[in-house]
């Protein structure tokens, strides 16, 4: 029976709302899953999804969210990429559900997910992307280094093609969870809500006084205040930097202009290196849980 109706239907199609459908499975696993971190995956399903993304690069088109390559230990042990075995394993049963989308697809509609549903912008999204095997992964090193400063930050985001206001609006995400001792060695998070996304990272980088920790860890700052909050050197670098300083300022003033720009660029990064076959008109906007409450 099931042959025949096979034959008859053809291949399965995936639509619109089947990947509506796999949004609101993460959606619901991530209320239900809330005794992690400060309460939710969302921060490190994001960074599973920027890690992913953030490989590539323009010259050699090498990299980026196409092929899930972090499945694989060379990769999966970059330094940087350690604690995502977390993001990784959340999947795992929604890989199960649906196993028709590749991790790669599965994997940055998580990232776009958590952002939505921890009050973000929508992020507009298009599958396309299929899973390769270990001869892809990348080199180590292609992944910012928190110690580092504004050329380095030029240097890592220029290679995937993004400008001085494109790295700006995607720091913001750093309003998002925390570092981990046992896994970058710094520790903290950056704002008071890191389960929900605002524009607090600008506003704290801007009206906050920001301090060399005293510790006996790597070098980070921390908030004058209440010695609470975290900046990473690559943070403070932003407030340092002229050019970078005209768009945290902008952003710490203006809510909706940093979700506008944060949205159309996250957007690119997690579409960077992936030969999608559907044109950019045939994105598709999820809905969240608040637009569903609406
Ligand atoms: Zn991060 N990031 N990142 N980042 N990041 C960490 C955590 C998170 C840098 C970095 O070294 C670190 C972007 C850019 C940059 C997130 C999203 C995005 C941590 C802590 C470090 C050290 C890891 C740990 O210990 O668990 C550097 C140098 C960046 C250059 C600008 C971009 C772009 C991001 C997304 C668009 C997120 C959500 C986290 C929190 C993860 C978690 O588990 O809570």
């Amino acid at each position: 029976f099931a042959k025949a109706e096979e034959k008859t239907k053809g291949p399965f199609e995936p639509k619109f709302e089947d990947y509506q459908k796999v949004y609101k499975t993460i959606a619901k696993l991530l209320e239900e899953k809330d005794d992690y971190d400060d309460g939710s995956y969302g921060p490190v399903l994001v960074r599973l999804a920027w890690h992913c993304s953030g490989t590539y690069d323009k010259e050699t088109g090498t990299g980026g969210s196409n092929g899930a390559t972090m499945r694989f230990a060379p990769e999966g042990d970059h330094g940087a990429n350690a604690g995502l075995k977390a993001a990784r394993d959340f999947l795992e049963p929604v890989k199960e559900q649906y196993p028709w989308i590749s991790y790669s697809d599965l994997w940055i509609l998580a990232g776009v997910t958590a952002i939505q549903e921890m009050q973000g912008p929508h992020i507009p999204y298009r599958p396309g992307r299929s899973d390769r095997d270990v001869s892809f992964c990348t080199p180590d090193g292609r992944l910012p280094d928190a110690s580092k400063e504004q050329k380095h930050l030029r240097a890592i985001f220029g290679r995937m093609g993004f400008n001085d206001q494109e790295i700006v609006a995607l720091s913001g995400a750093h309003a998002l969870g925390r570092c981990h001792t046992d896994r970058s060695g710094y520790d903290g998070p950056w704002t008071f809500s890191p389960t929900t996304l605002t524009n607090d990272y600008f506003k704290l980088l801007v009206e906050e006084k920001w301090q060399n920790k005293k510790w006996n860890g790597p070098k980070q700052f921390e908030d004058v205040s209440t010695k609470t909050l975290m900046m990473l050197p690559t943070d403070l670098a932003l407030v340092k930097d002229k050019s970078f300083k005209q768009y945290v300022d902008k952003y710490a003033r203006d809510n909706d202009a940093f979700f506008k720009d944060f949205s159309d660029v996250v957007l690119r990064l997690f579409e960077l290196g992936v030969p999608f076959t559907q044109g950019e008109d045939a994105r598709w906007t999820f809905k969240s849980s608040f637009d569903e409450a609406a």
